[in-house]
């Protein structure tokens, strides 16, 4: 039984991060096009750093929930069958215990050098220009993914989605391609769909199963169910 679970800001939105699109969400007071695409970086690079210094100092401060620590307890149960794939840049799922998992859009803990390339692992603010372990020019990049950049992994992901027998999607809003795209390709090669979210999202096509509630109730519920009915 091969599943493959896409996760979005809303399984950390218990843990105290902000989601992108509920009310008092992440971009408020930041239009996207000024913090997460590369014109904007380019544009007022300042503003980028410090909005993502700020996010990464809350992340750290954060906790994971029993949502990501229940997709955890699910890896161990079910080993190479599993996969989560996260469009969130925190390190939650990783604190909870997940090991087989993909952060498509890239992770607040890491950087970019423009210069040379290096993704180092990084905790400490950009905006005073630190220099980049690998080259020593003072280029580095949070190492996420903006709007109009290529996200991460898409061959593995792509090939996961393709073999699985259950797709779930966690607490996203379905608004951001190619993330959004997944459930429908999931469907289109037979795989059970399932949703997990606060409300039902606006995905292209409908998921054969959808439980309604916060995260840290509906995920531990429908991963409990799962492990006891599933894996006798
Ligand atoms: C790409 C990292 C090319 C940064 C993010 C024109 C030009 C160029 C591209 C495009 C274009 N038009 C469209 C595109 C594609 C574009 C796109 O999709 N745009 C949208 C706006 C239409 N996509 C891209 O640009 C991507 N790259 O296309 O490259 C390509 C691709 C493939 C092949 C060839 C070429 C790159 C997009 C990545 C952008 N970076 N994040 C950062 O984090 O700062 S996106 C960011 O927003 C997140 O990563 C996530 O993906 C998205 C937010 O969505 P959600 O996670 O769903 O969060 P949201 O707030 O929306 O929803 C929360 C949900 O949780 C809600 O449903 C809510 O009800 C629920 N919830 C809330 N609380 C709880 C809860 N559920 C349970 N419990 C709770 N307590």
């Amino acid at each position: 039984m091969r599943i493959v679970v896409l996760t979005g800001a809303g399984i950390s939105a218990e843990s105290g991060l902000r989601t992108f699109r509920d009310s008092g969400g992440l971009w408020e007071g930041h239009d996207v096009d000024a913090v997460a695409t590369p014109e904007g970086f380019e544009r007022d690079p300042d503003l980028v750093l410090r909005f993502y210094d700020d996010r990464r100092r809350a992340a750290a401060t954060a906790d994971p929930n029993p949502a990501h620590r229940a997709l955890a307890r699910l890896e161990r149960a079910l080993g190479d069958d599993f996969l989560v794939v996260t469009q969130n840049v925190d390190d939650l799922h990783e604190r909870a215990g997940s090991v087989r998992l993909m952060h498509m859009h890239g992770e607040l803990n890491r950087a970019l050098c423009r210069a040379c390339a290096a993704r180092p692992e990084w905790h400490a603010d950009l905006l005073d220009r630190p220099a980049c372990p690998a080259c020593g020019e003072r280029t580095l990049r949070p190492d996420v993914v903006w709007f109009g950049e290529m996200p991460y992994g898409l061959d593995v992901i792509g090939d996961a989605v393709v073999s699985c027998d259950i797709f779930v999607s966690i607490g996203t809003s379905g608004a951001v391609y190619p993330a959004a795209g997944y459930v429908a390709l999931a469907a289109a090669y037979g795989a059970r769909t399932v949703e997990l979210n606060l409300e039902p999202s606006d995905a292209d096509v409908p998921f054969d199963e959808v439980w309604s509630g916060l995260a840290s109730v509906v995920v531990p519920r429908w991963v409990d169910r799962f492990i006891v009915r599933d894996t006798r």
